[in-house]
């Protein structure tokens, strides 16, 4: 089997997790890097032994004969990039948050469909081990059918440390963190019909709102709660996880923090750990998202072998994307949202 050839585009602070993930994935591999800063390059370059460097992606585009690439920079270059991408007719992953708005989310959509080449963002919260156990419990009927769910994220974890540039955008945790927890709703209750929201900011040092709380009604009849703070001061701090609770007409799911899933349902009352692995390169408390890394890489590379669209492509990334847009069009006007208007 051929391996995968893949330039990596960004080698900041999350990308380190994301070439680990490509080192352990079978059948791709990143054999190029980009980063217009030369100091990142060289630190990266050398951890991982990647010798083709560059500092445009251009010209490393126009010059190694790749596969895909991944763009693993922050949002205010993701629509040149992936459009780049799909002017050499290559395969692309993008990191969220997909782009600075819909439409150009769309044009970037647009863009790879009319190359035909493959697009998939980088939403890897669905792919945390506890988030598919939940999702495979809903799938078995163990619960019969959800009526209701809460997807909750709420911590004191000092994100911005790692990440500065949280603390100066004028979005903060819908755009970065409620993303994921928006993308895992639909992911285990389905796509939209309306949404709700109210923000705040309660850090004063930062620019962005910190805490949101938002009323989804779904498709298939259920209302959830999607909740995300980052100004919830708890005795154990619970960052990363995402804690659930579904409610269906024949039981219930509760994730509670420590990755304990506890079901009542059919099959009586079942409270197991799902902890995910530490895997070697990873470190608390951040290995379930860098479990989650790993196995929405491996997804992509089987998807692009066998000629599968994956999970998250870009279409699908579009619903997601258009819940952010409509939280924060809700939390502005005070209004709820229909998705179907913004999604047309
Ligand atoms: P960062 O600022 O640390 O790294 C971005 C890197 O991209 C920098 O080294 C910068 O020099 C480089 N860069 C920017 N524009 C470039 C260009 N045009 N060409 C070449 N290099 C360029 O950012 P980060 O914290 O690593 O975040 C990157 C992305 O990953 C963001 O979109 C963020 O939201 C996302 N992220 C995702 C997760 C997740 O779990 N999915 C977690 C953290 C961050
Ligand atoms: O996933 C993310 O995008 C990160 C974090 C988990 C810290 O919010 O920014």
């Amino acid at each position: 089997m051929k391996e995968l050839r893949g330039g990596l585009i960004g080698c900041g602070y999350f990308a380190v997790n994301q070439l680990h993930g490509w080192r352990d994935a079978r059948g791709a591999a990143i054999v190029a890097i980009c980063d217009r800063d030369p100091e990142r390059l060289r630190i990266v370059g050398d951890q991982f032994g990647i010798e083709r460097r560059y500092a445009d992606a251009a010209e490393m585009l126009r010059t190694e004969s790749l596969d895909f690439v991944d763009i693993a920079t922050t949002v205010q270059t993701h629509r040149q990039l992936v459009e780049l991408a799909a002017s050499h007719r290559v395969p692309v992953i993008c990191q969220k948050p997909f782009a600075l708005s819909l439409s150009d989310a769309r044009a970037m959509v647009a863009a790879c469909e009319k190359a035909g080449v493959p697009l998939m963002v980088h939403e890897n919260f669905r792919w945390q081990s506890p988030i598919q156990a939940v999702k495979r419990i809903i799938e078995a009927g163990d619960i019969g059918t959800p009526f209701f769910g809460r997807i909750s994220f709420r911590s004191g974890y000092d994100v911005f440390s790692g990440q500065p540039y949280l603390a100066t955008g004028k979005r903060f945790i819908i755009e970065d963190l409620g993303i994921h927890i928006l993308d895992i709703a639909r992911f285990l209750l389905g796509d939209v019909e309306t949404l709700t929201a109210r923000t705040r900011r309660v850090n004063p040092h930062i620019a962005g709102e910190d805490v949101a709380t938002m009323l989804l009604q779904h498709e298939d009849g259920a209302a959830s709660v999607v909740d995300c703070s980052y100004a919830t001061r708890l005795p154990v701090e619970p960052f990363p996880e995402t804690l659930v609770e579904i409610d269906g007409d024949e039981g219930t799911i509760r994730l509670g923090q420590g990755y304990r899933l506890q079901v009542h349902g059919r099959g009586g009352t079942v409270t197991r750990d799902v902890s995910p692995p530490l895997l070697p390169w990873a470190s608390r408390p951040w290995h379930n998202i860098q479990e989650s890394v790993a196995l929405i890489e491996q997804h992509w590379s089987d998807c692009l072998r066998d000629g599968r669209e994956p999970e998250t492509s870009g279409a699908d990334n579009l619903k997601t994307f258009a819940l952010v847009e409509a939280a924060y069009k809700s939390a502005a006007d005070g209004n709820t949202v229909r998705l179907r208007e913004l999604l047309g």
